[in-house]
């Protein structure tokens, strides 16, 4: 808590009662006669239009999953395809007061919403503006094929550009949105302000908030739109991110113009069904899901149930939720009432429904009801409703049957180019700034009271006479990473970080001491306890542009953000077809002392997800460079950091740690200690083990270990070790991750394909045991020792003369603990 807010007995002792608002439901009552004066006729019919082309959309895909064919067009989709026919109205009436510069996100059912917010923006950009858009995107490749033979203007070229990137995109052409590599449950266009859609139900609850925070921290216009389910208010990640998204210190800390709530609208598009469970009366209790946001603040989130089955009544409400967020008063719930006529997907068999309920969503049907209306308003004809209806089908005919067409919108060659995908998940990029401008500070960086402290340490462990340096004297492996991060501070305006305890703390391990003098609270502030979304909206962070460090504070946390580390991080780059970048940062601290749930090394999980960097440096050295060179990239890290090691002084490079900015290749493992009889591979704090155990072979055993800190483990450059392993023929390798399926089993399985010729034993790999790790007095029994690495060469790689091995590494037992599962 920060200092500056006493919490006073005297009041929070107090005894009174909460009191709640009320909650509009289904308010809007106002007629098309009403409404005259906030619409042209042109604009009703438009939003007329926009429904029926979305329900033509939708139909179309229906058929062709269900039948194969479309007005004679024979097609098979494999892929899903989750529709939204019966919720036009709230996809028409979400995007139809939206800004192109208002970013929505979504869901695995968001065709309807990616058509609605294109149509919008279409509308509202001018033709230069729309022009250049298509003609830049993937260089204009899909615009030629709509171009071909068109006749008509830009917008009307736009339309056919929208609909058939939607439609390539779902149908994995590389002409989509996405080089067809999002599909159906991932497509966006973010020149139109679309973003990801997520096929993780929830997914965007905590990324959408992650765009809020770019958009109010770079001051940059616009809103942001989730829209989600109404079975997604039971995911973690949507009340991780309500949490976060309303946290009291936008409005008590945050300063100047930054001060006030986030400008987004959690938009609940709710058709009352979770796949068949029903969540008003079965899966949830809130009844009415507006509720929801009567407990989670004082505004109660502005909550409101809308009619999502009247366009009407959506814009009504987007248009004063907007201008509650425009006075900085956000975020709002919406609990956008709709239904799916459509089954959740088309292979759905609506067992869980009656016959008389969809008859009766079908009766109101809000594209037939809101068309009767205009015609009773006086303001169109059943014969001009007729000829959109008639003119929608003919154009989703001819994108269709351009999307499907071989010639024109083939796949990605993957045969010409086998490597693409794999190339597509990393950008590479290396940039000091995500922004331009001035970074925002609160003092010089040299008058910072850390970086001031930080002059007076020795940087290397031992000083000029020889002598090892007090702890109090010396540059630490924390300081080596406070000095990159506060680096990046001063140089990347767009650059922002979070996390539990990370500002007035100084970080739980006190790697950002300091920070805080030198930083508003914007730029770096305490989260909530919401694993999933720390690292969540470090993700819509950096997919809108920003750069971010997000920080989990023990690596058994990351458990809580297993969806948004495995699922989302990764993926967005290539997923977007290379059209995101993700400069995000995950700082991990690997636990030690607290026991089971705190002590865990989990690298091992992360390096198996593609798509990810991952880093775990041992030395202070290597900590600022690997951390200068994360921050400079454009890629996703997960940087692992020991605690058992935060305080070690620099022993390895020669001079200590220099003073000024300086990069480490990202990939580059480090030979610590040459040798030539027997390569020791280490990852992360184990290098202190391995350097006793290179003592003592040479010692005891006139034996001269090669010691290799892996410092990365993906990407990773096997050349030097295969360079060892040629020169002593022998390895083992260790680490503090347990050892079953650890990163260390396939390190060790690639250095026997490549090296197999040149190696005397098998590689032997020495993790910490199958346990579940005990109290720190017995840490000793399971996390690798000295004299396990020493057994481990006796046992497997070559008999120590004299040596007495004191644990059991013999076939025999490892046969018997898998067995037992151990
Ligand atoms: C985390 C997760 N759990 C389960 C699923 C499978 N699934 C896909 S859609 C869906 C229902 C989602 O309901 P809701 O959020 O209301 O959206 P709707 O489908 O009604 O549009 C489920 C359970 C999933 N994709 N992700
Ligand atoms: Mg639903």
């Amino acid at each position: 808590m920060p200092k500056i807010q006493n919490i006073d007995p005297k009041i929070v002792r107090k005894p009174l009662f909460i009191e709640f608002g009320k909650i509009p439901v289904n308010q809007y009552n106002k007629s098309i006669e009403e409404e005259k004066d906030n619409f042209t006729d042109k604009d009703l019919i438009r939003i007329y239009h926009d429904m029926v082309v979305i329900r033509e959309f939708e139909s179309m895909l229906n058929l062709i999953k269900t039948t194969n064919e479309y007005h004679g067009i024979a097609y098979n989709h494999p892929g899903p395809a989750h529709l939204s026919i019966g919720q036009e109205a709230s996809a028409v009436g979400m995007a139809y007061t939206l800004d192109v510069n208002d970013f929505i996100l979504g869901s695995h059912r968001s065709h309807g919403e990616i058509l609605a917010k294109g149509l919008s923006a279409i509308h509202k950009l001018e033709e230069d503006m729309l022009f250049s858009i298509m003609k830049n995107y993937f260089n204009g490749t899909a615009l030629q094929v709509v171009e071909k033979g068109f006749h008509g203007d830009i917008h009307e070229l736009a339309v056919h550009f929208l609909l058939y990137g939607a439609l390539a995109e779902i149908f994995a052409r590389e002409n989509g949105f996405n080089k067809g590599l999002g599909g159906s449950m991932h497509a966006f266009f973010t020149p139109f302000g679309i973003y990801p859609n997520n096929a993780i139900v929830g997914g965007s609850g905590d990324i959408s908030v992650g765009a809020a925070l770019y958009k109010k921290i770079n001051r940059k216009p616009g809103i942001v739109v989730c829209n989600i389910g109404d079975a997604s208010m039971g995911c973690g990640p949507v009340w991780e991110g309500i949490c976060f998204s309303t946290m009291d210190q936008y409005k008590t800390l945050w300063e100047g113009e930054y001060k006030g709530g986030l400008p987004l609208i959690f938009n609940f598009m709710n058709n009352l069904y979770g796949m068949g469970g029903q969540t008003m009366g079965e899966t949830m209790g809130f009844g009415i899901l507006a509720r929801v946001g009567a407990g989670v603040n004082p505004e109660m989130m502005h909550a409101e149930r809308i009619d999502g089955y009247n366009p009407l009544a959506v814009i009504d409400a987007f248009f004063r939720k907007k201008q509650i967020l425009s006075e900085k008063k956000g975020p709002v719930l919406l609990d956008t009432l709709t239904y799916r006529i459509s089954g959740h997907s088309p292979s759905d068999a609506s067992s869980y429904r009656s016959k008389e309920e969809i008859e009766a969503w079908q009766q109101e049907d809000s594209i037939i009801t809101y068309g009767n209306s205009l015609i009773q308003a006086g303001i169109t004809d059943s014969g001009q409703l007729e000829e959109i209806r008639h003119e929608a089908t003919e154009l989703i005919t001819h994108i269709l049957s351009l999307s499907i067409d071989d010639e024109v919108s083939p796949r990605i060659d993957l045969i010409k180019d086998p490597d693409r995908l794999g190339r597509m998940m990393f950008s590479n990029g290396s940039t000091d700034r995500m922004e331009d401008g001035v970074p925002e500070v609160l003092m010089p960086l040299d008058e910072n009271p850390r970086v001031r402290s930080l002059k007076t340490k020795e940087r290397f462990f031992k000083d000029k006479e020889g002598k090892p340096v007090s702890k109090a004297r010396l540059f630490q492996l924390r300081d080596g990473i406070f000095e990159a991060v506060i680096d990046r501070f001063y140089k990347d305006p767009s650059l922002a970080a979070w996390g539990e305890e990370n500002r007035d703390w100084g970080g739980a391990f006190a790697v950002y001491r300091g920070l805080t003098e030198s930083l508003p609270y914007h730029r770096l502030f305490n989260s909530p306890i919401s694993e999933g979304a720390i690292v969540g909206t470090a993700i819509g962070y950096g997919m809108c542009g920003g750069r971010t460090i997000a920080e989990i504070m023990y690596c058994d946390f990351l458990g809580r953000s297993g969806d948004e580390v495995f699922n989302q991080l990764p993926k967005w780059q290539a997923m977007s077809g290379n059209i995101i970048k993700m400069p995000v940062v995950i700082r991990v601290s690997v636990g030690s002392k607290y026991g089971a749930q705190h002590s865990q090394d989990w690298s091992s999980l992360v390096a198996h997800i593609p798509g990810l960097k991952v880093i775990f440096p041992a030395t202070p050295y290597d900590s600022k460079g690997l951390m200068n060179s994360a921050l400079q990239g454009t890629d996703p890290v997960i940087f692992f950091e020991s605690q058992r090691i935060y305080d070690v002084g620099e022993m390895f490079h020669p001079g200590g740690v220099p003073e000024g900015y300086y990069e480490i290749p990202i990939g580059e493992p480090d030979i610590k200690r040459s040798g030539e009889d027997i390569t020791i591979l280490t990852i992360g704090a184990t290098l202190y083990q391995v350097i006793t155990v290179a003592e003592i072979l040479q010692q005891d055993y006139g034996l001269n270990a090669e010691v290799i800190d892996a410092r990365t483990l993906v990407p990773f450059n096997y050349e030097p070790v295969i360079q060892s392993v040629k020169k002593t023929g022998r390895i083992v390798l260790t680490s503090d991750a347990s050892s079953r399926g650890s990163f260390l089993k396939e390190m060790a399985q690639t250095i026997t394909e490549l090296a197999f010729d040149d190696l005397d034993a098998p590689p032997v790999v020495v993790g910490s045991r199958n346990w579940i790790i005990p109290a720190y007095e017995m840490e000793k029994f399971f996390f690798p020792q000295p004299d396990w690495i020493l057994d481990a060469i006796h046992e497997h790689i070559l008999p120590l003369k004299g040596h007495k091995t004191r644990n059991d590494f013999t076939g025999s037992r490892a046969i018997k603990l898998n067995q037992e599962g151990v």
